[in-house]
């Protein structure tokens, strides 16, 4: 799936131990997707099993691009924020793990309750599958944000601050963008007045934690504004706001025909309308939208559950063709009580 080659082995394994590996991956999966959450120790892992995997992953997210180039079919997922039973309920509905190909738009961890199953079962399906599977961070995957918002809290509570730490030296490494077939800018919070050349994402280095400011900073945090044309300052504190000028710029510049963000939750997204959960710009054409997967993004707030699936097979020369290659896939709020 990924269009550039990566090396995800060192040779030096045999096929025999390859298999193994491959084995002992599938049982944390089954163990993490079968145990009840919320138990001290996320699907009776050891602190030692879930070291492993964040150790992997890290080394894996380094061997692959920082700016994903990925083919179509992909099922693209917004935030999580922890709640692993959507998480679970997404595998069930769009296909479990090769059946689909998944790109994950990052803020897998904070606020919900179960953070260590949200990650621990996504980098452990990334390593499984290093070619179908991806995850982009958001910025929420910072240590700053979790020792306010939940994380560090829970991996304390539950296992270690040694292992938030190991979960930290991975999401480090992540990638922070993804094009899919030329076509869709993937990413967690949006542009950036410092994203002159996609070569400047490719360019970053790793392992970072999240900036205040500049082009890592602004990819991660910066949200699409429809009052103004332009760049504005964010009502966050961090980053700017851009505007439909800017997007249709950067559309026109690099070819796309839609950007694929997260990150911002919308009071449309618990509106009645199934259509409102994926916000788009006013403009004729649909030219950037915010995906919130987790079905109640701020614990209490019932949101329409979104998940994009993105089917271009060949390049295409009419950007009204848009309706055609996109496909919003939106469930309706569980009853769920106030925690
Ligand atoms: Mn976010």
């Amino acid at each position: 799936m990924s269009r550039r080659s990566t090396v995800l082995s060192t040779g030096k394994e045999s096929s025999k131990e390859e298999k193994n590996r491959m084995s002992q991956l599938d049982v944390i999966i089954g163990q993490l997707k079968t145990m009840a959450v919320g138990n001290r120790r996320a699907g009776n892992l050891s602190e030692a099993t879930i070291t492993y995997i964040c150790q992997a992953s890290r080394e894996l997210f380094l061997s692959q691009p920082m700016l994903l180039e990925l083919s179509a079919p992909v099922k693209i997922c917004g935030d999580l924020h922890g709640q692993f039973k959507d998480l679970l309920r997404i595998f069930q509905q769009c296909g479990v793990p090769p059946l689909s190909n998944y790109l994950f738009l990052g803020d897998y961890v904070d606020r919900g309750h179960c953070s260590i199953e949200t990650l621990s079962l996504l980098l452990t399906y990334k390593l499984r599958y290093p070619e179908t599977f991806f995850l982009l961070r958001g910025n929420h995957e910072s240590a700053d944000l979790n020792r306010v918002y939940g994380f560090f809290d829970e991996c304390k509570r539950r296992y270690s601050i040694k292992l938030w730490r190991s979960f930290v030296d991975c999401y480090d490494c992540m990638p922070v963008a993804a094009i899919i077939a030329d076509r869709i800018f993937c990413v967690h919070g949006g542009l950036s007045p410092d994203l002159n050349n996609l070569d400047d994402i490719r360019r970053l280095n790793r392992p970072t934690d999240v900036p205040s400011d500049g082009l890592l900073c602004d990819l991660l945090w910066s949200d699409p504004d429809e009052t103004t044309g332009t760049w504005a300052s964010n009502d966050r504190g961090v980053s700017f706001t851009f505007g439909a000028n800017i997007v249709e710029g950067f559309l026109m510049q690099h070819k796309f025909n839609l950007i694929v963000r997260a990150h911002h939750w919308s009071r449309m997204a618990t509106s009645s309308s199934p259509t409102a959960s994926w916000s788009p710009f006013s403009r004729p054409r649909t030219t950037a939208t915010s995906l919130i997967t987790a079905e109640l993004f701020w614990w209490w707030t019932p949101n329409w559950s979104a998940t994009l699936s993105s089917s271009v097979r060949d390049r295409f020369r009419d950007p009204r063709a848009l309706s055609r290659i996109v496909d919003l896939q939106l469930r309706r709020p569980m009853d769920h009580r106030r925690p």
